[in-house]
């Protein structure tokens, strides 16, 4: 059967529970009479239900696709495949990256549903952020979770049947793609009916973009690399908001938009929402300068998750290459190890440039497009929200149209920490 159609129907509470209590380890799991179990709809995402459902000795996390965007409703049909990938893509996370995604406890293809460990007391980042928390783990955790699923799903990792193989298993998770390729690659630099901004203070800026026809070059790029550049198997959306985290546990949730990809979409996307919650933190201060310490800590981060992204990977391609790419045999003796390492490092650079470009893009579309974030969205006064939200559009337009120009992490966070304090003209 096709993923997720003939029997499907959206479970809500009732329904929901009656169908745990007829699986036995779940039932187990959450013990009690299934009467007695709490449950509780709590997705705040774009797309998805999402249930908390507590027994007298467990609880449990249960994700159901619905045929339709939440965000938009009905009227925007979605495939209910999306279940399907994502429970591959975290069934292969799992095994590349080993306590860095929920456990997976059931699923149902017919349903589009799936059942994770709960995660508590872990938040999602995004929210812990907005709140000025310091994530201690992070670092460590992200750049593991990157550097070991983006190289294991490379050529550098896999034969080419391999990988065309697993291209093809995530190839019909288009739909997808297609949400990205309009809403971040296309939508905010165009007249479109979903965009949104911080009206009337970013009129002027929004205006800007639609006629900013080197930034029209430089998106169209970036859309043509995430569209015909299946390096490695993406997490696809890997803001976050689909982090959950503690001071000593992260756990990346929701790849529902997994695809082969260029793999500094992924990278670019966290550093871009590390940047927003900086440029963001000023917008949320109650005293001036009382959330200087938060930030410096939020453009550390950006610094090390880049550098240990980079670091890790490159050392399991040193140590685990077993791809077809660079084959050994062209490069042997001292002589070709040389010239192998001055490669990779070159590689890398391309990398960069790439994240750079895609974070600015990644940006870009949470200011002016359909799907906003609460890093910018819960500053209340719009005229400070449109002042944090044009520092970050500034820094990436340069990111975007100049990406090659900052050769290092440290001068994007250089270029950011100059934007601190700048003040925008705003219209209106
Ligand atoms: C219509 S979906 C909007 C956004 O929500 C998801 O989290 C993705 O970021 C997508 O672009
Ligand atoms: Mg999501």
């Amino acid at each position: 059967m096709a993923h997720g159609q003939g029997d499907y129907r959206i479970l809500q509470e009732a329904a929901l529970r009656d169908y745990l209590a007829g699986l036995p380890d779940l039932k187990a799991l959450l013990g009690g009479e299934p009467a007695s179990w709490a449950i509780t709809e709590v997705g705040d995402g774009n797309l998805n239900l999402v249930f908390i459902v507590k027994g007298a000795s467990g609880g449990i996390a249960v994700k159901q696709a619905l045929p339709y965007v939440r965000l938009v409703g009905e009227s925007w049909p979605l495939p209910l495949s999306r279940a399907h990938y994502e429970y591959l893509a975290l069934s292969r996370q799992a095994a590349l990256a080993p306590g860095l995604v929920p456990a997976l406890l059931h699923h149902n293809e017919t349903l589009a549903l799936t059942v994770m460990e709960l995660l508590e007391p872990h938040i999602i980042m995004r929210k812990g952020l907005v709140a000025g928390t310091r994530y201690p783990r992070f670092v460590d955790d992200i750049t593991t979770f990157m550097a070991r699923t983006l190289f294991f799903t490379s050529d550098l990792a896999l034969t080419a049947a391999e990988k065309k193989e697993a291209i093809a298993a995530f190839a019909g998770n288009h739909a997808l793609c297609k949400i990205t390729e309009d809403l971040i690659f296309t939508d905010p630099y165009r007249t479109a009916e979903q965009n949104r901004w911080t009206a009337p203070y970013l009129d002027g800026l929004a205006a800007a973009l639609r006629e900013d026809m080197e930034l029209h070059v430089a998106i169209s790029r970036l859309k043509l690399k995430f569209m015909a550049s299946p390096e490695a198997l993406l997490h696809g959306d890997l803001h976050t908001g689909s982090i959950m985290a503690t001071a000593s546990e992260t756990r990346v949730i929701d790849p529902e938009f997994a695809f082969y990809g260029p793999m500094g979409f992924d990278v670019g996307a966290v550093l871009a929402n590390l940047l927003m919650g900086y440029f963001a933190s000023a917008g949320h201060e109650r005293a001036p300068g009382e959330r200087r310490e938060f930030e410096t800590w939020v453009l550390e981060t950006v610094d090390q998750v880049w550098n240990e992204f980079s670091r890790k990977f490159l050392d399991l391609w040193r140590s685990e290459a077993s791809g077809d790419a660079y084959p050994v045999s062209l490069f042997t003796g001292q002589k070709g190890a040389m010239r192998l390492e001055a490669e990779r490092q070159a590689y890398m650079q391309r990398l960069f440039t790439d994240t750079v470009g895609f974070a600015a893009a990644k940006t870009i579309r949470r200011i002016f497009g359909l799907a906003h974030n609460i890093d910018f969205e819960l500053i209340e006064d719009p005229r400070k929200r449109a002042i944090s939200e044009a520092r970050a559009v500034r820094l990436a337009r340069g990111m975007m149209v100049e990406a090659a120009a900052f050769r290092t992490i440290a001068d994007v966070t250089g270029a950011a920490r100059k934007l601190r304090d700048w003040q925008p003209e705003l219209s209106g």
